[in-house]
């Protein structure tokens, strides 16, 4: 990779997130100055294990762990200034000085509590109704993408202005609170004591809301910045970004599995848009890619296991993997790796390279499947077809190919891998059309192979 300066990298995710972004993007901040979140919010949970101490980050970028980096939140993230406070608080009591490293961009959407109330009702809604909930993290970021989109949001920016503030939030409120009394019969709702007291009888009330957020604009005022201008300014000086995505490809509201998606897009292209820099000034674009698959939440997983059944290859990865989502502790589902699937990934991202994750989990399994296609209507595709309702009706084309029993954990040179795992690695590499150009072997940022 090339990290000469004012090269910038993009890191995303290659399948239905918790790839392991975060663990590279800590390694990759060595050589970056500055590391930005683009798109998402705190519905992302970034795990770091840096001396054996683990952290998980959900808002603010992985880079903050690294002294001396600054931190951007770009206008594609939608904000909870409440859950940022509170990751905050808890990096600087492990003695992490944030405030003066991070930068929040005005043009932020913000996540406010009715959108959360929205989150959660409308799931029960969709469970009542159709029976298929997308199973959310329940943190509000669909509707406050869709406040976004309906050019309704508050943003951080309207944070300074007090009046204005109240004025659009009146506004907001008479909307959804009419949505969630009238069409989402919230009344009947308990909402848990997150929520509780910002409302009453179903309904969102305007002087907490507006309480709260007016504490917090005192707080975040240092921190709000210009993250558009800052960003080309720092590189045109010769600074290194890194561009952190949340989520992952399959996840992306228009190319994952829609509508099993989140309600961003976390493909590489909006680095850009999410920040506010030239797609010029995306240099190299790395796909962290898991050595087989997972996902949480609902939707479409065409090489899925059963991974309760103890003694399965699901089940192993499952435990060996530690597969439990970082935000809301929920078991994520697992299978085999799929490399159609990998296929659109490349694409939709123009990936230079893959940084292959978790291989070590993969240790002691005697086979290993590779998906490379589908049987889908009865005709054979070698690519994963847009959106749920195509991908459900796919049945995997497998590979079988050797496992391997020697560990890999915590290996750093590419040779010292058994040849079975080199041999699924190439594989990987064949059929997907992209070259792999790291390799992670643990959780720990020094357990990593550089491939060129
Ligand atoms: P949302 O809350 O509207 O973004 O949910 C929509 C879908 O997106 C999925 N989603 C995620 N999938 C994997 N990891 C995510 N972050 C956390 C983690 C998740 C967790 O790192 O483990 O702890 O549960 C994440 N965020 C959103 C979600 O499951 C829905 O399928
Ligand atoms: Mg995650």
């Amino acid at each position: 990779m090339n990290t000469t300066k004012g090269r910038n990298v993009v890191v995303v995710g290659t399948q239905w997130g918790d790839e392991g972004k975060g663990k590279l993007v800590d390694w990759l901040t060595e050589s970056a100055q500055g590391v930005v979140r683009f798109q998402g919010g705190h519905n992302a949970g970034h795990t770091l294990v840096i001396n054996g101490v683990k952290t998980a980050l959900h808002l603010i970028p992985s880079g903050i762990m690294r002294p001396g980096v600054k931190c951007y939140i770009g206008n594609g993230v939608v904000l909870s200034a409440a859950k940022l406070f509170e990751e905050i608080e808890g990096l600087e009591k492990a003695g992490v000085e944030v405030r003066s490293r991070l930068r929040v961009s005005e043009a932020c959407p913000l996540i406010l509590a009715f959108h959360v109330a929205l989150d959660l009702a409308r799931e029960v809604a969709r469970e009542k109704g159709s029976g298929a909930k997308i199973g959310t993290t329940g943190r509000g970021i669909g509707p406050a993408y869709e406040d976004k989109i309906a050019r309704r949001a508050l943003r951080v920016q309207d944070l300074k202005h007090p009046e204005r503030f109240a004025t659009k939030l009146r506004e907001l409120l008479d909307l959804h609170n009419h949505v969630l009394t009238s069409y989402l019969g919230s009344e009947a709702f308990d909402f848990g004591p997150q929520l509780a007291p910002f409302m009453e009888n179903g309904r969102v009330l305007f002087e907490p809301v507006f309480a709260q957020a007016m504490q917090h604009a005192e707080l975040l005022k240092p921190m709000i910045a210009d993250v558009s201008r800052e960003l080309n300014e720092a590189n045109l000086h010769g600074a290194n970004l890194l561009f952190e995505g949340a989520q992952g490809t399959l996840l992306d509201v228009d190319h994952g599995t829609y509508p099993y998606v989140t309600s961003s897009n976390c493909v590489a292209g909006n680095a850009a848009a999410g920040s506010g820099v030239g797609p010029g000034m995306l240099h190299y674009i790395l796909g962290i890619t898991k050595a087989y698959c997972t996902r949480v939440g609902g939707g479409p997983f065409p090489t899925e296991l059963e991974w309760e059944k103890e003694g399965t290859p699901g089940y192993h990865m499952s435990t060996v993997g530690a597969e439990k989502g970082v935000t809301t502790g929920r078991s994520r589902r697992c299978g085999w790796f799929d490399a159609a699937l990998l296929k659109r990934s490349a694409q939709v991202n123009g990936l230079s390279g893959l940084c292959i994750t978790k291989l070590d989990v993969l240790d002691g399994l005697k086979e290993l499947m590779l998906c490379t296609g589908y049987e889908m209507d009865g005709q054979t595709i070698d690519i994963l077809p847009m959106g749920a309702d195509d991908i459900e009706r796919c049945t995997p084309i497998y590979e079988v190919m050797d496992g391997w029993s020697d560990s890999t954990v915590g290996v750093t040179q590419y040779d010292k891998l058994p040849v079975a795992a080199r041999l699924y690695l190439q594989r990987i590499e064949q059929v997907t059309g992209v070259p792999i150009h790291m390799v992670s072997t643990s959780p720990d940022r020094d357990h990593t192979i550089m491939m060129r």
